[in-house]
């Protein structure tokens, strides 16, 4: 060939690739860590040919200052419904969901939908995802040995009683840094509502932590999955899809440990988590492309098998392995459903002094 048939050759070759570059369709998205699979997000770029950008977050107050700043530069959220996605939903930061795109929709879990009619009538911004009780991790030997084989593990005792907490240390206690989860469960455990904003019953929660702060090893809320799985701690206050895992990856290694996830029998907050695209997203068809994928009852069937969370997808339902099905820390029988509260919603005076007593209670002050 010839010097010039060559360059016009090679001209023409880095032309087609930039145009195939400038074609490539793109999603962001953004979700909680450990809540998908690889194997789903390659399924959806092989299928759609559109590339997945995705990044993970740990914490709905992350994800909400990002939105609240505005441009985030993602497509596809994940927030929790109450108080998060009602409150986004309120200040406008939803772009409204397209159902002639999301064909799937119908496969959704009707009582689910209804459940979240109170600040989003009409289904018009979220869809669930999947859903959990937040409850604790136990590395069963570990507590065993220190508190005796006969100590009733089931409750949130083993976390605010001060006399437990001091023998539990050494083997490590993690606490998530997630405020409505935590203050609601020593809520809950004082007998109180669990969305309470009241100055006596956020003291009360004050001095509950409080005795036990020199006790927690840390409050985070991702790290403690391989840290139970390994038997770098022995009690987490966790979600319960998290502790789950936990206890497949100590399985998986054969390390021995073994985590159990115990729903507190005083009862146990229900977080339901949603998928939202952000008023401002660049990519809304492909944001609707990824949406739908999710809600495909044999996919979603597939990421909670093996994320071990409920999904909210009634299709799914009977696709769902039966060891996941059947499990109670993920399905829940009937008598411990009736005791779990809803995630809640506060007023905003309320929200404002719990996020205060919460600040307070990390700080140790
Ligand atoms: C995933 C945690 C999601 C549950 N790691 C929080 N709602």
């Amino acid at each position: 060939m010839r010097a010039l048939s060559r360059s016009i050759l090679a001209a023409a070759i880095l032309f087609c690739a930039h145009a195939a570059q400038a074609q490539q369709r793109v999603v962001h998205v953004y979700n909680w860590s450990d809540y998908i699979t690889d194997e789903a997000i390659a399924q959806f770029q092989k299928q759609s040919g559109i590339k997945v950008v995705y990044d993970v977050y740990d914490s709905n107050e992350i994800l909400s200052s990002k939105l609240l700043a505005g441009k985030s530069g993602y497509d596809v959220i994940f927030p929790s419904a109450r108080p998060f996605a009602a409150n986004h939903i309120r200040a406008k930061l939803y772009a409204p969901l397209d159902k002639a795109l999301l064909p799937n929709f119908k496969s959704l879990d009707p009582a689910m939908m209804a459940s979240f009619r109170d600040f989003d009538p009409q289904n018009s911004y979220i869809v669930p995802y999947m859903w959990s009780v937040t409850g604790l991790g136990v590395n069963i030997k570990k507590v065993q040995a220190l508190l005796g084989s006969s100590t009733k593990l089931d409750t949130w005792k083993l976390l605010f009683d001060p006399a437990t907490t001091a023998k539990l240390k050494g083997c490590g206690i993690a606490v998530l840094d997630d405020e409505t989860e935590t203050l609601g469960a020593a809520l809950i455990y004082l007998g109180k509502p669990a969305k309470s904003g009241v100055k006596a019953d956020l003291d009360a929660v004050a001095k509950l932590y409080g005795a036990v702060r020199k006790d927690v090893r840390y409050f985070n809320s991702s790290r403690y999955i391989d840290d139970l799985a390994n038997g770098d701690i022995c009690l987490a206050l966790g979600y319960s899809g998290d502790i789950l895992q936990a206890r497949d990856r100590a399985v998986e290694a054969k390390n021995g440990q073994d985590i159990r996830f115990l729903i507190p029998s005083e009862g146990a907050i229900r977080n339901m988590d949603v998928i939202a695209i952000p008023k401002d997203a660049g990519h809304i068809p492909e944001a609707h492309a990824f949406i739908n994928f999710l809600l495909d009852p044999k996919v979603i069937a597939g990421i909670s098998n093996a994320i071990r969370y409920p999904n909210g997808n009634k299709d799914s339902t009977p696709l769902l392995a039966a060891d996941i099905r059947n499990d109670p820390g993920i399905y829940p029988p009937p008598a411990t459903m009736a005791k779990m509260i809803d995630d809640v919603a506060p007023s905003a005076t309320d929200q404002r002094a719990r996020n205060r007593a919460w600040t307070k209670i990390k700080s140790g002050k």
